[in-house]
């Protein structure tokens, strides 16, 4: 099974960003070149120096592995570390942030300015949401 997902993430154009040490290994991000969202992913991690290993999706026909690391929304980006799955991409880099804690801050210390932080960040996701809804 292993060796298939292998070829299969080969397959859909799967490349390493970056230098993995130990606590990377197992950083893989399900994306797709043009989705805001999952760039948003990938610059938090880049911003912590994270290697990371990225599979770009054809959203058309989506990956078996997509489907069982996100069967709820079955959209990018999905961010797995070391074998689980974390959907959303504000959480993600929530996450990101406290997992690699020593990295580079994204969010901010105080309470108050990460309430801010969140604001904006749900305030553009709606924004880009109501534009994608207007040209379907
Ligand atoms: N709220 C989600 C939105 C993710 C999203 O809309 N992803 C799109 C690409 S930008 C997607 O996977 N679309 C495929 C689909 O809806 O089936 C997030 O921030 O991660």
């Amino acid at each position: 099974f292993i060796a298939h997902e292998q070829k299969r993430d080969q397959h859909q154009s799967s490349k390493q960003h970056g230098g993995p040490t130990m606590a990377e290994k197992g950083v893989k991000v399900f994306g797709m070149w043009a989705s805001p969202m999952a760039i948003r992913v990938e610059w938090a991690l880049r911003l912590k120096g994270v290697g990371y290993e990225y599979v770009d999706e054809d959203l058309a026909s989506k990956s078996d592995a997509l489907l069982r690391h996100n069967p709820v929304t079955k959209k990018v980006p999905v961010l797995v570390h070391d074998g689980k799955p974390i959907a959303e991409s504000t959480i993600i880099v929530e996450y990101i942030d406290e997992a690699w804690k020593d990295g580079y801050p994204i969010m901010p210390a105080d309470p108050y300015d990460r309430a801010q932080a969140r604001f904006w960040a749900r305030f553009a996701d709606d924004k880009v949401n109501a534009y994608a809804l207007s040209v379907q």
